[in-house]
């Protein structure tokens, strides 16, 4: 994140949860493909995509509430509908560096699944709508997934110092992936995963 202003006043932002806009709004991310490249399991169709000039997946927007005593922020995320391959449009995925550190997620638009799994392998893919609301453990990689055919957005509520982790998913991904089959999202092994 960018340079640290500390604020020792109550800030309020406005959200748009269509778009997962908000204001004021300290930074924005997006995320393409390209960025994603090692995350999804089709690798001929990225490898496509990218030589055709890429594709926006997700935008991501903070606001760190830096006091001088706390380090709370607020993030939105705004998956756009689509797949890669058979895959459907994710977050890349995480832990976080810090092993005391969880995060509370809300989503406001669209369906999907929120994925966590453990260092120890507790997994879990909770479906998701506007209105579910999920406490992340500490020690829990999440990664949300957007199923429908709306951009999915959702809130996250953390402390900047809980830092981001991103090699072992990067490595090896989650026990799963969903893709659609028949029209619908299904969940199967991850094929990473069983080798
Ligand atoms: C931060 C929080 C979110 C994600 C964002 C993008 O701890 O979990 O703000 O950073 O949803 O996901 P990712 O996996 O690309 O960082
Ligand atoms: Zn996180």
């Amino acid at each position: 994140m960018k340079e640290v202003v500390i604020n020792d006043l109550p800030v309020t932002v406005q959200l748009d949860t269509t778009t997962g806009d908000f204001i004021p709004c300290a930074e924005k991310v997006v995320r393409n493909v390209s960025d994603l490249a090692r995350m999804f399991s089709d690798q001929e169709t990225v490898r496509q995509i990218v030589s055709l000039g890429d594709k926006l997946v997700y935008v991501i927007r903070y606001y760190p509430f830096f006091t001088s005593k706390s380090d709370m922020a607020l993030g939105t995320t705004a998956i756009l509908p689509g797949k890669v391959g058979d895959e459907y449009h994710m977050t890349k995925g995480h832990f976080h560096a810090r092993d005391d550190q969880p995060e509370i997620y809300y989503c406001v638009q669209g369906e999907g699944f929120l994925q966590m799994e453990s260092r120890a392998g507790d997994y879990h893919a909770v479906p998701w709508q506007a209105g579910t609301i999920t406490h992340i453990p500490p020690q829990y990689a999440h990664r949300v997934i957007n199923t429908g055919r709306t951009t999915l957005v959702f809130v996250a509520s953390f402390h900047v110092a809980a830092g981001h982790e991103y090699e072992l998913i990067e490595a090896r991904g989650f026990k799963n992936i969903i893709i659609e089959h028949g029209g619908k999202a299904v969940e199967v092994p991850n094929p990473r995963r069983s080798i």
